[in-house]
């Protein structure tokens, strides 16, 4: 009898009840049915035969479970739904899922994952992976309680951006961070590709922007890039798991990096002294030479060549050396130039001054009326308020990394907001999305990368994906806190901030 209750008190009672799993982000509706399904070594997840992309969303699916458990868990395709084990199907029978919402319905023998897309069908993967633990402990029975998640996004666009020109990051650490941004359904990773500090990635046209102008970063460190190869290799993983990259190139200001790899591009034609300290607003390509805009036209042609995302990001941020009829003049070419290579545009919220092509967003980082302005020219706004989604912002005054020039940004303030109700004038209507940037002034490895990022990422995610009717801090700090024991067992560097009632 005591060694009976022994046993009882060690095993983990299996979860019955799907409404108590802390999802991150909340789904739109989550019902129980009291039971438990078990995971088995012959489990194995279908995926609805001829239907696009699913046979990746299985093999991704079934490859986090052999992760978790070390079972050989196989994927097959199927016509229809098997008697028991893990199904995929694509169906457009229910409209409210859009093209990136799921059904998830777990049953005692049988779970299924419908959706409108394969998309659709990996986010339900996402939140199924949620039911389980990262990794299981030796001989540990994988149980999921039953139920059905009805589920889909509020924005298009959930989005991090990496600003790789202060400091670089490598592929392994960026193919990290794509990982990471699935797990929590984000679909949208912006890399802030150039900078004063560094140009990183490789135009085979103008060599010397990567062979000078990659060649440190802030602090005086050796910088980096990536060769059109490696560029190509992020993409592909990322749009593996339904990520979309949004290569930016920062123009006319941000750019001495260029201005000291090639003299022309200079007005005074004299190469600039690379940079590596952390001021902003100093630098502006040559608005009136034509070389300025052959250099714009090769790259964006280049990049553009490359990336299957409908979008690039041109910056425009700070140009306080531009004159504004100058910045005026570049910014109207370099739109052109974008759409002349098949690409909607995106810059920061200071574009909006110039005249915004159709379908050119706005990204809100800092000025209101410049944002108003572009809703008024007929811009959509990606929302990013540096005082609200900044991942470099400090938690609080004793955070040892990050600036605070936007204030600071505990795990509460980064989480209560909602991007529809906070610039007057902007409504969910103009909205495309959300995207919290990480500038990396400061930061200069993984692990302080990991320390900004988590715990706010979530949130963000969070913020993008749920309805506010459905988001409250108070019942999200404790989802959080569920998470912990995740970062941990992803082994990410977090911030354990005194808000969240962490378990030990
Ligand atoms: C600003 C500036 C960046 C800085 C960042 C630091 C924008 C859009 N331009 O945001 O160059 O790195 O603040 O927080």
């Amino acid at each position: 009898m005591a060694a009976l209750l022994f046993l009882a008190a060690c095993t983990p009672k299996a979860p019955t009840d799907l409404t108590q799993t802390g999802f991150i982000p909340q789904p739109a509706s989550v019902t129980a049915t009291g039971d438990a399904f078990k995971v088995f070594a012959t489990t194995a997840v279908y995926y609805q035969s001829g239907a696009e992309g699913l046979q990746h969303t299985a093999a991704y699916l079934a490859g986090q479970l052999i992760g978790i458990s070390g079972l050989t868990i196989s994927t097959e395709a199927a016509d229809k739904a098997p008697s028991r084990g893990i199904y995929l199907e694509v169906s457009d029978d229910d409209a409210e899922l859009g093209s990136e919402g799921y059904e998830l319905n777990i049953g005692k023998r049988l779970v299924t994952i419908k959706a409108g897309s394969a998309a659709g069908c990996f986010y339900g993967g996402q939140t199924l992976l949620q039911t389980l633990p990262v990794k299981a402990a030796e001989g540990e029975e994988l149980t999921i309680a039953t139920g059905t998640v009805h589920d889909f996004p509020e924005y298009v666009y959930r989005g991090f951006m990496l600003d790789v020109a202060r400091h670089f990051f490598g592929v392994e650490d960026v193919k990290r961070v794509i990982d990471l941004l699935a797990v929590y359904k984000m679909n949208a990773l912006h890399l802030h590709l150039t900078d004063d500090q560094g140009w990183r990635i490789e135009i085979k046209s103008w060599p010397m922007l990567t062979e000078i102008g990659g060649s440190t970063e802030v602090g005086g460190g050796e910088g980096g890039f990536y060769t059109q190869e490696q560029y190509v290799e992020i993409v592909k993983y990322a749009q593996e798991r339904h990520i979309t990259i949004i290569p930016e190139i920062d123009m006319p200001g941000h750019t001495n990096a260029a201005l000291a790899s090639y003299a022309e591009l200079n007005c005074d034609g004299k190469a600039r002294e690379l940079y590596t300290g952390t001021d902003v607003g100093f630098s502006t390509l040559c608005t009136d030479k034509e070389i300025t805009y052959q250099f714009v036209d090769d790259v964006v042609k280049e990049i553009t060549a490359l990336t299957p995302g409908p979008w690039f990001h041109i910056g425009g941020d700070e140009s306080h050396v531009t004159a504004h009829d100058d910045y005026v003049y570049f910014i109207d070419r370099a739109q052109d130039i974008v759409v002349k290579y098949g690409k909607k545009v995106i810059g920061w919220d200071e574009i909006a001054n110039a005249t915004p092509v159709e379908g050119t967003t706005v990204q809100f980082w800092a000025d209101v009326e410049n944002t108003t302005m572009g809703v008024e020219k007929g811009a959509s706004v990606l929302i990013s308020p540096a005082a609200r989604a900044y991942l470099d912002m400090q938690y609080d005054s004793t955070t040892y990394l990050g600036l605070h020039w936007a204030g600071y940004i505990e795990v509460d303030h980064g989480y209560t907001w909602d991007p529809a109700t906070l610039v007057e004038g902007v409504t969910k209507e103009n909205i495309l999305g959300v995207e919290a940037p990480l500038w990396t002034e400061t930061i200069t490895s993984m692990d302080e990368l990991e320390y900004m990022v988590f715990p706010r990422l979530p949130g963000y995610a969070e913020i993008g994906w749920t309805t506010p009717a459905l988001r409250n801090w108070e019942t999200y700090k404790l989802r959080l806190a569920d998470h912990g024991k995740r970062f941990e067992d992803l082994d990410i560097d977090f911030y354990r901030s005194p808000l969240v009632p962490w378990s030990e």
